[in-house]
Parts: structure tokens; C-alpha cells; sequence
């Protein structure tokens, strides 16, 4: 009975659900390939100021580098050592972001990639980012060290090794993943290396990790590894802090292997969240924004406080990889800013921004035929940093989603309705919809093709509020749009389909 009561606790214990947010930040931004240098500076001059609270990085683990395709942005998926050293910059650059972002309460979150090391077909040398050298071809990795024994090919019993078949979840988790080469997670060797990897960046500040390709590895395997962790630095975290943990599982149904598997051990990537919304933005499948009055569970997600979720991710917005062509990216900015809006503003989940790189997108029938370009980047491929324009947006091709007017407020909004529930639903049936978060925020959304016009309850007291849409609040003024509300918490609102931007969001810091 008392080994029962025993298990059950250290159970508990080892839910790594908490983002360990700073002073009620709610939302993790991924700055995708950003180098450290200047994600430092972003913490300092842009993330902290506007309240996020963490930031994901790129995997900071020395990765296989590839002249074919040049210098693609999935070679950092191909670890071939845990030196912390990457086209992002050097391990004390990393030290220095992860305190400089501490210090501003930011926290980070590190991408990382224990299913495997480099692809099979990897070759042997030097071509690694820092100069590691390993043979693919022999399985030898001499900077952690692994070697052939610590792969797991003895398990897979497909004709190639590789995995073929997503509804057998042995092939899922035992076999190549595109030929890249399995560890054998089972094994206390291998676990050491990977707890020690692991423990090594919460050493140097991580807050967390976003657990790459989990649904390729045995939950069992990840309990022991993720029991075996260290609290979090206490430099920075209170004392007995877990790590967070975000396991990223594509679940779109249909497979061997749901989210559900991970549950216990953080929390989840729900892509359903990203596909769906998607559809419902574009009006795809005859989706009405309407239909989301339930939205969450309702629609079949998982329960919200085991979800991350995200408008797209890294992989998605490329047009493969989970949901397809139905994912809004920045490349559909207008619409992008609205399901950004919505995620935001919706009480679901853990929300992370995305923040993205452009690139020369070729479409070739249907498929892009340079989603694998990496960062922008110098001719002898070093990554450009980013730049600040006088009008706060970047350059150098980098996007900066986060930094757009509308999603910046919104990431402050959902700030602002922290602990508040969903409440004052309306809608039109079709795609006119709002929705408050108690008395603290209230979102107004126009996708259909008429107008908005109608006067409706949002639950907040009387006065005049700034939208933070059109604009914000700028001292005793809007730079945008206003909203008088009543005594009696009624607003009448007026969108034109035409607007730039056809939402109004109003919150009890943007009030005159
Ligand atoms: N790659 C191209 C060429 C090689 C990399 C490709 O066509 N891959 C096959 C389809 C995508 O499969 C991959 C999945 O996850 C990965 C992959 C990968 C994770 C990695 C490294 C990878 O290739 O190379 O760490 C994947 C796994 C799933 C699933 C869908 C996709 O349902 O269980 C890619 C790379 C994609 O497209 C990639 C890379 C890193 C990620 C990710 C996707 O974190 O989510
Ligand atoms: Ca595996």
C-alpha cells in the first residue's frame, strides 16, 4: 500500500506540464534558426518588454552539415555530437543568451533530438558543424562516444531498416526514421548519454525542452531518462523545479501511435490544433468560424492542459509535414493574423508564436521545391544575423511574426486574461464571431464577406478602450481604432470585410 501511495507521487512529480512562466507571461515564440547572439538582444530589447515568456530555440547540438541540398534547415535535425556548438554560435554564446534571457524573464526552451543521430547515408568526416568527425557509415559517433552497438537495427525487422508502416508502432519506434540512424533508448548506456546531454543545458539555464520526434521513442524509455533530470537552476528558478517538457507527437489520427502515449510525461504538440484552424480560416470543408463555439476538446483535441499549440510550426509551414496546404503561415499574412488572433485569444492550451524566415518558395505541381532552404545566409553559409528596421520590423529576410502589431498585442492580451474563462459567445452562424475572457478582454472577429455591424454584451466595465489591432493605447490616446463601452458592458462594433485587418480586440490595460 505504501509503495503504492510512493509510486503514485513520484508519478505526480514527474508531470512536467508547468512552463514555469515569469510574472503571468503565457506564450513561448519559436525563433527559428535565430543565432544566439541575437535572440540575446531580442530577450533584452523586444521579448521581455512585450511580456513574452520563453522562446524555443533551434537545437543547439552539433549537427551533421549537408552540401546537398546546401545547407538545408533539417540538418539540424542530424546531430552528430552534444557539443553545444551550431551555425547559431558557439556554447558560450548560448550561456550568454540563456542568462541574458533569464535575466529579463524570458525563459528558454531547447529543441532536442535524442531519437537519433545523422541520416544513415551521411558519409565520414569532418562535415559537421564544429568540426566533430563521425562515420555514419559505421555508426561511429566518437564525440559522445556512440557506436554501432548503441543503434538499434537489431530491432527493426523491415526489409530496409527504415520505417514503413505508421500503424505498427514497433516499426515506429525500433526503425529508421528517413534512414536516420535510431538509438537504442532501452539501453543505461545510451540513456547516461542523453541525461547528461539533458542536464548539461538545465546546468547553463534552459527552462525546458521541446522533445523531438517522440512519437518515435518508447514513453517507458522517456520516463527513466526524464526522471533522471535535474530540478532547474536556481539561479534563475524557484527551488524543485522540474523542467518543462513538450513532447512533439504529429497526431492527426489514423496512426499506430497517438499524443495521448505522452501525457504523463509533459505536455503535447496538438497539430489538429494547427490543421483545423487552418480550414476554418480559409472556409475550407465548409468550416465556419462559427463552428469553433467549442473549440478545444470540443473538437476532439486533447485535453488543454496537456497541449502546446501553434497556428504552424517549422515543418508545416513548408506545405508538407502535418496538415498540408490547409496551414496559414505568414506567406497568407492577412488571414495569419486573425487565426494568430483567435489562438491567442482562446483560452486553450500553450500557445507558441511562430517567427520564420523567408524564403524563394518554387512551386512546382503543388510541391514547393526549395522547402528545404535553410536561414539567410552568407556565401560561405554562415547565417545573417538579424536586423532591426527604424519601423521595429527585420531585415536581412527574416519575418518576425512576433513583432507584428497585431500579434505582439495579442501575445500582451492573452497576458492581460490570464486565469479568465471564455465567456460573452456570440455569433452570426456563419463567420462573424466574439468572445470574452471574463471582464478583463474581448475579441470581435469578421471573416465573412458583408459587413459586421451590431452592438453585443463584452463583459467589461464602461469607458473607452483602444483596440490593439488598428493600434494600441499610446499614453492618454489610440493610435487605432476605439471602442466606447457602456455602464452596462455593451460596445457596439463595426468591421468592413475591407478593413487591413478585419478584427477588434480590446483588453483592461488598453482602456483610457
Ligand atoms: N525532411 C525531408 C528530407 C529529409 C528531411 C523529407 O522529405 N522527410 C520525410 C518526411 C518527413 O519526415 C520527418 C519527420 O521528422 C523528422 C525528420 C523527417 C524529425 C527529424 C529529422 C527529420 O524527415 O529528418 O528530427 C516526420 C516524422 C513524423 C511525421 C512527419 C514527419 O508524422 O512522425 C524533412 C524533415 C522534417 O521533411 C522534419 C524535421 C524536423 C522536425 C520535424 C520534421 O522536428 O517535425
Ligand atoms: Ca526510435
Amino acid at each position: 500500500m505504501k509503495l503504492v501511495i510512493l509510486l503514485a507521487v513520484f508519478g505526480l512529480s514527474l508531470a512536467q506540464h508547468n512552463p514555469h512562466f515569469k510574472h503571468g507571461r503565457t506564450s513561448i515564440v519559436h525563433l527559428f534558426e535565430w543565432r544566439w547572439a541575437d535572440i540575446a538582444a531580442e530577450c533584452e530589447r523586444f521579448l521581455g518588454p512585450k511580456g513574452f515568456g520563453g522562446v524555443q530555440i533551434s537545437p543547439p547540438s552539433e549537427n551533421i552539415v549537408l552540401d546537398h541540398p546546401w545547407r538545408a534547415w533539417y540538418q539540424r535535425y542530424q546531430p552528430v555530437s552534444y557539443k553545444l556548438c551550431s551555425r547559431s554560435g558557439s556554447e558560450n554564446d548560448l550561456k550568454d543568451m540563456i542568462s541574458r534571457c533569464n535575466k529579463v524573464g524570458v525563459n528558454v526552451y531547447a529543441d532536442v533530438i535524442i531519437n537519433h543521430m545523422s541520416g544513415s547515408g551521411g558519409g565520414e568526416g569532418t562535415h559537421s558543424a564544429c568540426g566533430s568527425w563521425f562515420s555514419a557509415t559505421k555508426e561511429d559517433f566518437p564525440s559522445v562516444p556512440y557506436s554501432y552497438l548503441d543503434f538499434n537495427d537489431n530491432k527493426c525487422h523491415t526489409s530496409n531498416g527504415e520505417i514503413q508502416n505508421y500503424n505498427d508502432k514497433y516499426q515506429v519506434r525500433n526503425c529508421r526514421l528517413v534512414g536516420l540512424l535510431d538509438l537504442a533508448l532501452e539501453k543505461e548506456y545510451v540513456r547516461g548519454k542523453v541525461v547528461n546531454y539533458l542536464n548539461s543545458l538545465i546546468a547553463i539555464g534552459v527552462a525546458g525542452f521541446r522533445v523531438d520526434t517522440s512519437k518515435h521513442m518508447w514513453p517507458g524509455d522517456l520516463q527513466v531518462i526524464y526522471g533522471r533530470l535535474n530540478n532547474l537552476n536556481t539561479n534563475w528558478f524557484s527551488g524543485g523545479s522540474k523542467p518543462f517538457i513538450y513532447s512533439e507527437v504529429i497526431d492527426l489520427g489514423g496512426e499506430a501511435v497517438s499524443s495521448n502515449e505522452y501525457f504523463h510525461l509533459g505536455r503535447v504538440t496538438e497539430f489538429k490544433y494547427s490543421a483545423k484552424l487552418g480550414y476554418v480560416f480559409r472556409k475550407w470543408d465548409n468550416e465556419k468560424l462559427s463552428y469553433t463555439k467549442n473549440w478545444g476538446e470540443g473538437w476532439g483535441f486533447m485535453p488543454s492542459g496537456n497541449a502546446v499549440v501553434f497556428v504552424d510550426n517549422h515543418d508545416n509551414q513548408r506545405g508538407h509535414g502535418a496538415g498540408g496546404t490547409s496551414i496559414l503561415t505568414f506567406w497568407d499574412s492577412r488571414l495569419y493574423k486573425m487565426a494568430a488572433g483567435y489562438m491567442l485569444a482562446h483560452p486553450y492550451g500553450v500557445t507558441r508564436v511562430m517567427s520564420s524566415y523567408r524564403w524563394n518558395r518554387n512551386f512546382v505541381n503543388g510541391k514547393d521545391q526549395n522547402d528545404w532552404m535553410g536561414p539567410p545566409s552568407y556565401g560561405d553559409g554562415s547565417t545573417k544575423p538579424v536586423t532591426i528596421n527604424s519601423d521595429q520590423t527585420c531585415g536581412n529576410d527574416w519575418v518576425c511574426e512576433h513583432r507584428w502589431r497585431q500579434i505582439t498585442n495579442m501575445v500582451i492580451f492573452r497576458n492581460v486574461v490570464n486565469g479568465q474563462p471564455l465567456s460573452n459567445w456570440w455569433d452570426n452562424g456563419n463567420n462573424q464571431v466574439a468572445f470574452g475572457r471574463g471582464n478583463r478582454g474581448f475579441i470581435v472577429f469578421n471573416n465573412d464577406n458583408g459587413e459586421l455591424n451590431v452592438t453585443l454584451n463584452t463583459g467589461m466595465p464602461g469607458g473607452t478602450y483602444c483596440d490593439v489591432i488598428s493600434g494600441q493605447k499610446e499614453g492618454s490616446r489610440c493610435t487605432g481604432k476605439q471602442i466606447q463601452v457602456g455602464g452596462d458592458g455593451r460596445a457596439h462594433f463595426r468591421i468592413s470585410n475591407s478593413d487591413s485587418d478585419p478584427f477588434v480586440a480590446i483588453h483592461a490595460d488598453s482602456k483610457l
